[in-house]
């Protein structure tokens, strides 16, 4: 059987290793993280209060600015801009998705770069294009290379392939992954490639990004490759109290004994998606409080 990735473990290590960190440096103020929330869609709400918790437990504080379904773009710009001058916010994060009516890219590319915790401003992505170590690194695809290095997986040399382009995990995890030190050749595979099962099946990394339970089946993974599951879907289910449970893109049940290691669903990269989150806010404190971080 497969080694599991334990992301709850590996994610509870980066805690306490940032809480420490904290401690020691003993700055004059805490790290502060702002979060923008648009409606009530239930899956943000449980998002934003998960990573509001895990700040509290690391030392970094949290505000929370709820806005109305119906807020326009140009009164979110203005909340993202009275942030961005605010000297005691470290952090933004605006909450995806957004409601239809509004332009996330837009909304993404006014928060100020060295505040943009999530990596997806255009200076971002293009820092980390250009293999800038100070570029913020989208927290999902930082959380699967962290995952990845810390649970011993080889990548230099390595065919990783990954299903899925998004802006948010597809993209920025293939320019990760090929930089020089990770090492790993890339395939970006999407709803339009051809042959997607052989793809897979040469890879010794294969990531699922594509949001569809069973995506991937035990004909597409390469015996001992690691397999890192992304997908968090509900599926309905009668014996949870719940009425759903949560299942990845992977068919874990078929594909676990074939692989060396693979990620859970939950337990997975979720939970280091959130350890990137509180990593990237302490790195854009340390870089407002260079006096704190120098000690
Ligand atoms: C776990 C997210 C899709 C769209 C927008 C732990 C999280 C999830 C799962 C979590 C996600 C997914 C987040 C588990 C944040 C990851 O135990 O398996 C934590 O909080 N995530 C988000 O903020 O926006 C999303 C997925």
């Amino acid at each position: 059987m497969p080694e599991i990735i334990d992301g709850n473990l590996i994610a509870k290590q980066i805690h306490a290793e940032l809480k420490a960190k904290l401690e020691k440096f003993g700055g004059k103020r805490k790290p502060c993280v702002a979060f923008i929330r648009v409606g009530e869609d239930p899956a943000s709400v449980s998002y934003v209060k998960k990573k509001a918790r895990v700040a509290q437990e690391i030392g970094i504080d949290s505000r929370l600015h709820l806005l109305p379904e119906s807020v326009s773009q140009g009164e979110l710009e203005n909340i993202i801009d009275t942030l961005n001058a605010d000297d005691c916010v470290d952090a933004i994060l605006i909450q995806a998705p957004l409601p239809k009516h509004l332009s996330e890219r837009e909304a993404f590319n006014r928060v100020r770069p060295d505040k943009d915790v999530d990596g997806f401003s255009c200076a971002n992505l293009g820092l980390l294009c250009q293999e800038d170590s100070s570029a913020f690194v989208a927290c999902t695809p930082a959380g699967i290379l962290e995952m990845i290095k810390r649970s011993g997986v080889e990548t230099s040399g390595k065919r990783a392939v990954i299903i899925g382009r998004s802006i948010i995990v597809g993209k920025p995890l293939a320019l990760l992954l090929s930089k020089r030190g990770v090492d790993a050749t890339v395939t970006v595979c999407h709803s339009k490639s051809e042959n997607l099962g052989q793809v897979c099946s040469q890879a010794d990394i294969l990531i699922a990004a594509v949001g569809r339970p069973a995506t991937v089946t035990a004909d597409m993974v390469k015996e001992g490759a690691c397999v890192i599951d992304v997908g968090i879907n509900r599926v309905p289910c009668a014996s949870t109290k719940t009425g759903y449970k949560l299942v990845g893109d992977v068919d874990f049940e078929q594909v676990a004994p074939k692989c060396g290691k693979i990620t859970p669903v939950p337990g997975g990269v979720g939970p280091m998606t959130v350890a990137m989150l509180m990593k990237n806010t302490v790195a854009a404190y340390e870089r407002h409080m260079p006096e704190s971080a120098s000690k």
